[in-house]
């Protein structure tokens, strides 16, 4: 089997990438052009994975991917993803994370290549949630140009498959994390900073919102989720969550208690970082993924955030 991933060089792509490969797959990634390479978190696996330049903003490098590669399954991982930024640059984020998934789909559709496509979805499409928890029947109402432009990317995924019959499905996933989350994310950002006050190179954390609460997973069980989906014998979407919600505020309990320190003795709240519109709560109901793929998450909250601050400490050297 031959599995093209985009968004290798992410967290995500990173994991996929080595399931993938455990599993005797031949793993192509896409990668974009940059002034310098940024191949950190697939560097151990470099020499066993195969890698092909395109971007989701330029339609005919997609389809010389797609057509060089000639993927049995495609996971559309690339996206800006980091929520803030889409206030920043929304028409960006609505070329990567809305169009971009129109232009693999047109490049797979103009290859004329049986493959599956997996759509990264999100549970920030959910944003102001209108259903607790959240299922595959909750309709959407997203707070942010990204959840906007991930309900694009989730509906062009659903009409491709109803209009052109592709095997083509949307994961909708709620927030997961590791060691390898990009340091600007909330979770990481505990775990990097916790990691530099314990070690004496900081003194204090500067943070948005803590009330806002989310369901938090670790990003190797999730990508698990996505092979599944794509084993399946009829297309469809799936929530993938843990079912359970906790605070920023729990987070930094757990992160700074996992270092014997006090959140409260060292973060400060920074006006700067709340969001011009926040999502408060999010909880998914993962009861399909668990009875039809037979998917269920590993890793509790509690290890994922030991986790990351004990990998962290190592990383600085402590
Ligand atoms: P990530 O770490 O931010 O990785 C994003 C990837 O997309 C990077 O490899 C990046 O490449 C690539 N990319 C960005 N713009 C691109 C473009 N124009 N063309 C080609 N590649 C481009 O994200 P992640 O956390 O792994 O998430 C993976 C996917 O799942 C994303 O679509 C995200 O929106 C979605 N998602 C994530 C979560 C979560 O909690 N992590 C939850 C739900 C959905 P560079 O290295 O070149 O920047
Ligand atoms: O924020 C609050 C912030 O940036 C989580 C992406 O992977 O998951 C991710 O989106 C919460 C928010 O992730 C800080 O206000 C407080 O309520 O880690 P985050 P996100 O926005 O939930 C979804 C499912 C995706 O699809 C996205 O791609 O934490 N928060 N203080 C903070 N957040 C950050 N980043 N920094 C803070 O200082």
């Amino acid at each position: 089997m031959r599995a093209l991933i985009t968004g290798i060089t992410g967290q995500d792509g990173s994991y996929l990438a080595e399931f993938l490969l455990d599993r005797g797959y031949e793993v192509f990634g896409m990668v974009r052009r940059a002034s310098t390479e940024n191949f950190e978190r697939i560097s151990h696996i470099r020499e066993r994975i195969k890698l092909a330049q395109g971007d989701l903003l330029d339609p005919s490098s997609l389809i010389s991917v797609v057509r060089d590669v000639r993927p049995d399954e495609i996971y559309n991982l690339a996206a800006q993803s980091f929520v803030p930024t889409s206030w920043a640059q929304p028409a960006l984020t609505g070329e990567f994370d809305a169009l971009g998934v129109t232009r693999l789909l047109e490049a797979v559709r103009n290859v004329d290549l049986p493959c599956k496509f997996y759509q990264a979805s999100s549970s920030e499409m959910f944003g102001k949630v209108k259903q607790v928890p959240q299922n595959e029947d909750t309709p959407f109402h997203p707070r942010s140009p990204y959840g906007v432009a991930k309900v694009y990317g989730h509906f062009i995924t659903v009409n491709y498959r109803e209009s052109y019959g592709m095997f083509a499905v949307s994961g909708i996933l709620f927030n997961h994390e590791s060691p390898r989350r990009g340091r600007e994310f909330v979770s990481r950002k505990i775990s990097y900073g916790v990691a530099r006050i314990k070690l004496g190179l900081d003194r204090e954390l500067l943070m948005g919102n803590l009330d806002a609460s989310r369901d938090w997973g670790y990003a190797g069980d999730y990508v698990r989720a996505m092979w599944m989906m794509l084993q399946q014998p009829e297309p469809e979407d799936f929530v993938i969550a843990t079912g359970r919600s906790h605070t920023v505020r729990e987070m930094l309990d757990i992160a700074f208690r996992a270092a014997d320190l006090r959140w409260e003795d060292h973060v400060r709240s920074d006006p700067s970082l709340l969001r011009p519109a926040e999502v408060d709560h999010l909880v998914g109901d993962a009861t399909k993924a668990r009875t039809g793929l037979g998917w269920k998450p590993e890793v509790s909250f509690e290890e994922l955030i030991e986790m990351m601050v004990s990998e962290d400490l190592r990383r600085l050297g402590g």
